[in-house]
């Protein structure tokens, strides 16, 4: 047998943060840094889950950025040195997030390994990152990240199968020592989920009539399943995906899909000649920004309207069981899940904390106001599927989606919200601005400033109601007199020193007041967060970096 056994020092740092172990390229270049973490994943398992990977099926794939075909032939190695027994990959190593979940449940496998630093920019100087998803297709909960940082202490050397590198352009099949190895389609298993979900008929009918949409893949990984699913399967024209090429530097843009980065998305909608609906995706696919000829809809929003509407589509003609928002997530949601009369949960920022819930059937429908979405099919949230909602709810409507988007507004009230960015402050600032926040707790609620009182003030904990874990410290969160709320806190997927989240949203009934922007609407609780935890005197900003 070929298999060697490298002597290796722990690294320190390598703790996962809010979805997988996210670094500098230049980090993980390092010899033996991915090695380490990859074994401490192999390592961790048996007693995280109950089992290891030995003799499993297990699943490969990323979203294409630079370093993502040097990774992968060193965890194809490792895997084959660790005794698994099946390893599915990607054509070309691709597999956006979503459908790595979908082909870890869809193949039963005991989980998978997801190349990606999602959003973060990418190339040589850009980010990379790596993330362990579980056997039910979704990230691995807190308690098994923490046993695989746990492991990356004590790390002493890593299993490595001594073989070339293997081709991963054509779909075949191949052993490495013991293991099999299958390049598989990356496409193909998802896009058949996705017919089982929406009416294609349907589908197919509106863009018959000439309808258009402009599908922005941000030269990252979603181009080929925008192509095969929008060109191929429901007939859309040629060029209705743009940017459909993964580029491993996503063309020197920043993929992630917001209004500040899909700018020229942004335009095309309010252009004279503008395409019906657009929407965007981020570099591993699991998000989506969608943008009407009146502008992006806020994610909060749209994961309202989605919930509001979910019956019109196949998957859901018997309703939700139930929903669920993270924290920083305006509160549109609840408003939909109080009229429909079923639970809405509030969780913690990842998509982890979303799993048990879904596993246990409690909620079928869950989303985040960073322009994540999904629902039970997965156990990720799923860009280009909630593309594919907002169209199966536009054709049955046959209203223009501005439309939808207004009068959900007018039925249920519109939560204006907004997110500021502060990024790269120095580390040791921003966790004195929240630890400043933190100590001030008890004396906040009675403070005003101007107009707003603050009724209420705490640091978010959790306690998962399927399973009974507990995790605290997830964000600030202010309340004040009116309903309007600003919370707090600190990104886990950032890699140069911290950044700061700031969230506002503020509740607006009357329908004459609807049409105003969310930036005039919020300015006077913006200046309230800007004074209310001495952005400028301890991080040293006098404004936001990015506005979402
Ligand atoms: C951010 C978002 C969070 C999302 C996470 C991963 O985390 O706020 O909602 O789940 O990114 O998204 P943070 O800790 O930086 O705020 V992705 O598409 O980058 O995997
Ligand atoms: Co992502």
């Amino acid at each position: 047998m070929n298999i060697l056994s490298v002597p290796v020092t722990p690294f320190g740092g390598q703790r996962p943060g809010t979805s997988g172990l996210r670094k500098k390229v230049t980090v993980f270049q390092q010899p033996g840094y991915l090695e380490a973490f990859v074994q401490s994943i192999f390592d961790a398992l048996p007693e995280a889950v109950g089992r290891g990977a030995a003799g499993q099926t297990l699943v490969l794939g990323g979203d294409g950025r630079f370093f993502n075909d040097r990774a992968i032939q060193t965890i194809i190695r490792m895997a084959a040195a660790n005794g698994v027994a099946r390893l599915l990959v990607g054509r070309d190593g691709l597999l956006s997030t979503p459908a790595t979940s979908a082909v870890i449940r869809g193949r039963k496998a005991s989980g998978g390994i997801i190349l990606s630093a999602s959003h973060n920019p990418g190339g040589p100087d850009g980010d990379f990152g790596i993330k362990y998803n579980a056997e039910n297709g979704g990230p691995a909960p807190e308690r098994v990240t923490e046993a695989i940082y746990h492991r990356s202490l004590t790390i002493s050397s890593y299993r490595t199968f001594d073989t070339a590198a293997v081709p991963l352009d054509q779909i075949a099949s191949m052993e490495i020592g013991e293991m099999e190895l299958s390049v598989i389609d990356p496409v193909a298993e998802y896009a058949a989920l996705m017919e089982r979900i929406f009416d294609f008929d349907r589908l197919r009918a509106l863009f018959r009539d000439g309808f258009r949409l402009r599908f922005d893949a941000m030269s990252a990984v979603t181009g080929p399943y925008a192509r095969e699913i929008f060109e191929h399967r429901l007939g859309a024209p040629a060029g209705t995906a743009v940017h459909a090429e993964p580029l491993p530097d996503f063309g020197g843009h920043h993929p992630d899909p917001n209004p500040t980065y899909a700018a020229p998305l942004v335009a095309a909608l309010a252009a004279p000649d503008a395409p019906d609906f657009g929407a965007a995706s981020d570099g591993d696919g699991d998000r989506n920004m969608v943008v009407t000829q009146a502008g992006p809809v806020s994610p909060s929003d749209s994961l309202a309207i989605l919930a509001a509407n979910a019956h019109l589509i196949p998957w859901f003609k018997e309703g939700l069981p139930g929903v669920a928002r993270s924290m920083p997530t305006s509160r549109a949601v609840d408003r939909v899940a109080a009229k429909l009369g079923i639970d809405c949960f509030e969780t913690p920022t990842g998509w982890k904390y979303f799993g048990n819930l879904l596993d246990a059937g409690r909620i079928a429908l869950c989303g985040e106001e960073s322009a994540g979405t999904g629902a039970n099919h997965l156990r990720e949230k799923d860009g280009v599927w909630a593309v594919l909602f907002w169209l199966n709810i536009l054709a049955v409507r046959g209203e223009a989606a501005a439309r939808v988007v207004t009068d959900h507004w007018a039925r249920f009230g519109r939560d204006f919200y907004m997110r500021h960015d502060y990024e790269s402050i120095e580390t040791d600032r921003a966790n004195r601005l929240i630890e400043t926040l933190r100590r001030r707790l008890p004396e906040l609620p009675g403070t005003r400033f101007g107009d707003f009182e603050i009724t209420e003030a705490d640091d978010f904990a959790y306690t998962d109601p399927v399973d009974g874990s507990t995790t605290a410290h997830q964000g600030i969160r202010v309340g004040f007199a009116d309903g309007a709320r600003i919370v707090y806190r600190l990104s886990g997927t950032g890699t140069e020193g911290a950044t700061l989240r700031v969230y506002l949203e503020r509740f607006e009934a009357d329908p004459a007041r609807h049409a105003l922007t969310a930036s005039t609407a919020l300015a006077p609780l913006a200046a309230v967060s800007v004074a209310l935890a001495d952005i400028n005197g301890i991080a040293g900003r006098d404004k936001p970096s990015v506005v979402a």
